[in-house]
């Protein structure tokens, strides 16, 4: 990394880049709610937050008390951002008008991972900003193909909180300082390895999977004993940004398949403000992410809650776990 850029905080990097203003300030106004997320995660079981609340997502899945407090803090901090025309996120079932005026569409998961908050493990907030269409509902804002994000990033709140971040070309990594309250750039032209021994998925799913895909874990298993010859480990944290963090930070593959599970035939996680920004964050560190068969930046959503299989990371190994997957003939 250029030393001189090193520490310079995230709005000399707007300025630097030459980022446009407007956009340059929702990212500001997501950043100072993230310092916020990370200031109440870390008081989170003395202030007794880290239960489940009484409520459900759109996905069914039961919101935990910091779920709905951080999409909160998100929506007040960019309630007054005249930039902002609409507003998703995984915690409401709609996606809503923020100004008229705006001319950015922004979706969030404002709590990934929430539930590793029972164990004190990493989470994060992912975000995703979109040209916000004319005349359109707030929800038909967001059913656009991936591939016209104009930002997307992610907040891990982990030992340090990291900003890792893209505008289309080339993805950073800035660093809270915490008693400074900025975000500093540490890493910049990150580059995911092309090649990979470490792959992420739940294993606990193995039954559920389609037997071409199964078939590719088996031969990860097998390692040297088997046709890929050689070893692989493997990592699952429970919180899709920590396990995208580590493959940003020293490469791998995540895998979230579909399976045969009653409501994961689409596989399990959100394309509209999971996938898509974690796979325009990769594509700017030359990896690759796919669902099953094409990019996931090309898929046009027909849901704002829409899911989506992810098989994502270093690229040659996303290549060969695809050949396996559209294999047919492949008996596991
Ligand atoms: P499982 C968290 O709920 C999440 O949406 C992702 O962050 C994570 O990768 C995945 O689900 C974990 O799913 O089935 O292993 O609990």
């Amino acid at each position: 990394m250029n030393d001189s850029n090193r520490n310079k905080t995230f709005s000399q990097f707007l300025l630097r880049k030459s980022i446009d203003p407007g956009l340059g300030g929702v990212v500001n106004d997501i950043l100072s709610a993230c310092i916020d997320i990370a200031n109440t995660l870390s008081k989170s079981p003395i202030e007794g937050l880290t239960g489940s609340s009484d409520k459900s997502n759109s996905s069914g899945e039961t919101q935990k008390t910091l779920d709905l407090l951080c999409n909160q803090i998100l929506r007040d901090q960019l309630r007054h951002n005249q930039s902002v025309k609409h507003f998703a996120s995984e915690e409401q079932n709609n996606a809503i008008n923020v100004n008229e005026s705006g001319a950015f569409s922004v979706a969030f998961d404002p709590l990934d991972g929430s539930t590793n908050i029972d164990i004190n493990g990493s989470v994060g907030t992912i975000f995703s900003i979109l040209p916000a269409l004319s005349s359109s509902s707030p929800e038909e804002s967001f059913l656009q193909p991936g591939s016209n994000q104009l930002c997307a990033g992610y907040v891990i709140y982990g030992p340090a909180t990291q900003l890792v971040i893209t505008f289309g070309k080339g993805t950073y990594i800035f660093t809270l300082d915490v008693e400074k309250e900025v975000f500093v750039l540490t890493e910049e032209g990150v580059r995911v390895p092309y090649e990979t021994s470490e792959f992420s998925i739940n294993m606990a799913n193995a039954r559920s999977w389609n037997k071409e895909f199964g078939n590719y874990i088996d031969h990860l298993l097998d390692g040297k004993c088997g046709p890929r010859q050689k070893n692989y480990n493997m990592r699952w944290s429970g919180a899709m940004v920590a396990d995208i963090h580590r493959v940003v930070s020293r490469g791998g593959i995540f895998l979230y398949p579909s399976d045969k599970r009653k409501g994961m035939q689409s596989g399990k996680l959100r394309l509209i403000y999971e996938a898509n920004p974690i796979a325009l964050i990769l594509y700017n560190c030359g990896a690759s992410a796919f669902n099953e068969s094409n990019s996931i930046l090309s898929v046009t959503p027909s849901r704002l809650h829409q899911r989506t299989p992810v098989i994502a990371g270093s690229t040659k190994e996303v290549y060969t776990c695809l050949n396996y997957i559209q294999d047919e003939s492949t008996e596991r």
